[in-house]
Order: C-alpha cells, then structure tokens, then sequence
C-alpha cells in the first residue's frame, strides 16, 4: 500500500506515533510518504521504504499568518497525484483534517479519490478543538473523512459529547516498540544520575499548562522528604520557567535535573522508578505508556484516556488532578521496598504488552483495507449525493 502520512513534525505525542506508524508500515513493506513542515524528530535516518515531503510557505508582506494550510493541501495534491497514493492518514484533526478534505476534493475533479483517514490524538478534541474559534471546522471535517480513529475510548466518547458526529470513530489505542523500549541495566548511567542509590522519579513532557508540571515537583518534593530520590525533568515548553522557579523556591534544584528535549528518552526511562504524569488532561498518555514498556510505575491522574492504561494498584495509581497529597503517599506506597516495586514493574511491563507495536499496527492496517474496500468514489455515488 503507498500510504500518506500528515502530523506535527514536533515532540509531541501525536507526531511521536504518526512517525512510529510509518516506520512500522515501512518495515512491513509499505511505501510510507510524510508530509510535514519538517522532519519529523522520530525520522532521524534513512530507512527503507520512507519518503519525506517537506511543506514549504511563501512569504509575503501581505501575510501576517502564511496561509500553511493552502501551502499543505497543494503539496498534498502534488504527492498524492505524482506517488500515486492509496490512503491518506492524516493525525490530530486541526487543521490536518480540513486540509485533507480540500486536497481530496482538487483531486477529485481529475477523477483521482483518495481515502482519508483522520487519528483523534487528544487536545484537537478537548482543549483546542472544542472551542468555537475551531469546533465547526472540527465537526465538519471529522465527519468528511473516510475513516475516523480515536487513541483511546474516552477520546472516542468525550468526541461524541462535543461534537454532532455522523461517522463511526473506531479506537485503535497507541502502541510501544519493544526492540526500542525496555529496561536495562546501564549502572553506568544510573550512578551518574543517583550516585548514592537514590530513587530515580522521571517526569517527560512538552510543559505545556496541562501537563502541571510544578505538580511533578510538588510530588517529588513529599517523596524526597521520606525516600532520598532525584527527579528527571524531560522535555522543555512554556512552563519550564514555572517550574524552575518552583524548584529554586523549594530549594530542590540539587535534586532535579531539567534535561530538555531528548531524542533517547528511552535510555532515561530504563534506569527510572518511577513515572509522574498529573496531567489536568491526557486523552492516552503516550508517555507513561514508554514508561510502563521500561517497567517503570505510573503515578498519574484518573482523567480521559489514562484509566485505559494505568491501572490503578497494578501498574501504577490514580489521583485526582491536583491532589499532590495523594500523588505523594501513592509514589511512596511503590518505591518504599523493592518488593513492592518489583511488583508494580513487572505489572506495568505485562500491562504495556497490550499496547505491543506487533498487535497495533495490523489494526491499522485492516482499517485502510476496510476504509480501501468501503469508501465510494463519487462516480458510484447517486448524482444527488452532496459530498
Ligand atoms: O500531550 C500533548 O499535549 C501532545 C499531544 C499531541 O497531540 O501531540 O498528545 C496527545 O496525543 C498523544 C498521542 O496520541 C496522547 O498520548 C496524549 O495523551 C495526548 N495529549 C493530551 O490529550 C493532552
């Protein structure tokens, strides 16, 4: 199959899978094009059977925003009609959805129909999505794809809620590349970070508000006061300075590290013991999924997706947002003895293989065949059809 694929090209959770997807239909012989603003930060090398497309704006005086959404559909009109394209997959609904939906429409005037494929990631529905400045374009264009996906069944149920949808959303949860994480033993690495054998407490992110980063410190802050831990901080956005600050304030900073973006989180997560993640929102949380695949713990909060993948007493707890308390006495409750925390590792690890790559991935590949099989081209559509 020649697949498209659209998504931010940043570290964020929905680029992270979009790029996995694709590297992971390449190996299994598919001819996988991206089509973004720039390199995706997963598609570090060359690999077989992948193409990058990159969207390029003009500039011009006039423009005080550079339209990027003409600049994408008209660079997926060109990929799509010279690499013959089978299926378009476009991630996060805004405004990859909606430039879809133009690009198929071009298309179809030269008798070309391409599929459309749209993944629900998350804050495309909750945060920015639901709002009025973007909701009609949302609404309109999820409903306009062939194919609608969801990462997880809260996603699929709080979409339903916001939005009139006509189109069946199917979940087809995130998955995790075991060749890439697991746990290892690298005491090099480990000593480096907790010389006198502290716990290792990680938190990985893109710090926007949502993500309530100064929760992870005020977490790490009660842990620290019983069991001598260090805390990782992974990733960099607007609220790292907040969250600096907050450090300093607790006198913590010797404690914490702030690493910034990383491209091998999973060296990092594999000499963890813990994961925090105390989001306000998290229609899956990608990231305590890579956690749980090092059999790392998750502590986290019980909102959207995350019940789906942190099962709470098992793998890791549940809290409710905010609740730093909570989140504390919980963090200690798995790290106190090693018993307990081999316990909740070799939970967490059994729980990620749910999420395995290998069982994933052919999810997705049965949805283009049944999107391939299902979706009508115009020309056997009735003449009064209004798509
Ligand atoms: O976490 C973010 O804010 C980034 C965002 C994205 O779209 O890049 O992540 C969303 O998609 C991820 C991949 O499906 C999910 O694992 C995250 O839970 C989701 N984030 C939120 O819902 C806040």
């Amino acid at each position: 199959m020649k697949i498209g694929i659209v998504c931010y090209p940043t570290y964020g959770g929905s680029g992270v899978l979009a790029t996995e997807l694709g590297l992971g239909l390449a190996k299994k012989g598919h001819e996988v094009h991206f089509i973004t603003y720039r390199r995706p930060a997963r598609l570090g090398h060359f690999h077989e059977n992948v193409f990058y497309h990159e969207v390029t704006n003009e500039d011009y005086p006039l423009f005080e925003y550079p339209p990027y959404d003409t600049a994408l559909a008209s660079k997926l009109v060109d990929v799509i009609r010279y690499e013959k394209l089978d299926i378009l997959h476009v991630h996060y609904a805004i405004p990859h959805a909606a430039v879809a939906y133009m690009a198929k429409k071009i298309l179809l005037q030269e008798g070309k129909y391409i599929p459309v494929v749209t993944t629900l990631h998350g804050t495309d529905i909750t945060l920015v999505g639901a709002n009025e400045t973007f909701s009609p374009v949302v609404a309109f264009s999820i409903n306009k794809s062939d194919g609608v996906t969801a990462v997880s069944e809260s996603l699929k149920q709080q979409t339903l809620d916001s939005f009139e949808i006509t189109k069946d959303i199917r979940v087809i949860y995130n998955f995790i590349d075991f060749t890439r994480f697991r746990k290892s033993d690298k005491d090099h690495f480990k000593k480096a970070i907790a010389p006198d054998g502290e716990r290792i407490l990680t938190h990985v992110s893109n710090f926007r508000k949502v993500k309530r980063v100064e929760d992870v410190i005020q977490v790490f802050k009660r842990v620290n006061e019983v069991i001598p831990s260090k805390l990782l901080l992974i990733g960099d956005g607007p609220e790292r300075h907040n969250a600096e600050m907050l450090c300093r304030k607790l006198e913590l900073c010797a404690e914490i590290r702030f690493l910034g973006k990383q491209d091998a989180i999973e060296e990092l997560l594999a000499v963890s013991d813990l994961f925090v993640m105390p989001s306000e929102n998290e229609s899956f949380g990608l990231a305590a999924l890579e956690a749980m695949a090092c059999e790392v713990p998750v502590i986290s909060t019980k909102v959207g997706g995350l019940p789906e993948v942190n099962l709470h007493g098992k793998t890791g707890y549940l809290s409710e947002v905010g609740d730093v308390e909570d989140m504390g006495r919980n963090a200690i409750e798995i790290i106190k003895s090693e018993e307990s925390l081999q316990k909740f590792r070799k939970n967490a690890i059994e729980q990620a293989k749910r999420f395995d790559l290998d069982k994933i991935l052919p999810e997705y590949e049965s949805y283009y065949e049944e999107i391939l099989r299902t979706a009508v081209h115009p020309d056997k559509r009735p003449v009064d059809s209004p798509y």
